[in-house]
């Protein structure tokens, strides 16, 4: 009987183990059809310091972002900087997002370096366009120049980020009160 239950604990921290290591590469995406503002308790206004044009917690807004970068600073000539939380930031494996501009913006994507990995001139005649960009060593954010005034100017929507392996220490965790788990049904039986 006790054999039996310490074959199963261990099959239970196995399994934990390997369902731990296998967990990865998860597809996040904010498409901001919540009602606003419950984009910002989601994953990319929890992990990035996008905001809404509007004021954070405002309710303004339908399906889709007026971008801003929450710097405080609004006009020509200002650059939009969005980062990503920094251990976020360097999970990611892909960045994926459309834009709507009102006059020829361009758009830079940083990898986990602040190497520049895509840059991209939006058409105004297109309506939404998508970039989208793999990285090795994660994303960092992007940035949106452009000759006018962006934000207030500029809508996003679809962002979509795929995730790299669960974070390790998570996979610890699980792995330990696996383990913790048979300690546990031993102590009992003996
Ligand atoms: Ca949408
Ligand atoms: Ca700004």
């Amino acid at each position: 009987m006790a054999i039996k239950l310490i074959m199963s604990a261990i099959t239970l921290a196995v399994t934990t183990l390997v369902l731990s290591s296998n967990v990865n590469a998860a597809t996040l995406v904010e498409d901001f059809s919540a009602p606003f503002p419950q984009w910002e308790s989601d994953w990319l206004g929890l992990n990035s310091n996008i905001e809404n044009f509007y004021g954070v917690g405002s309710p303004q807004g339908a399906d889709y972002l007026w971008i801003a970068d929450g710097d405080g600073i609004v006009g020509v000539n200002e650059v939009v900087e969005i980062n990503f939380e920094r251990t976020f930031g360097l999970s990611l494996t892909s960045f994926s997002i459309d834009i709507d501009t009102f006059f020829d913006t361009s758009i830079k994507v940083y990898d986990g370096s602040g190497g520049v990995i895509l840059d991209f001139i939006f058409d105004i005649s297109q309506g939404y366009e998508n970039v989208s960009i793999l990285s090795a060593n994660g994303i960092s954010g992007f940035s949106l120049f452009g000759p006018r005034q962006i934000e207030g100017n500029t809508a996003i929507d679809n962002v979509v980020v795929t995730t790299a392996v669960i974070p390790a220490p998570a996979a610890v965790w699980l792995f330990g009160s696996g383990l913790l788990g048979l300690f546990a049904v031993i102590r009992r039986k003996v």
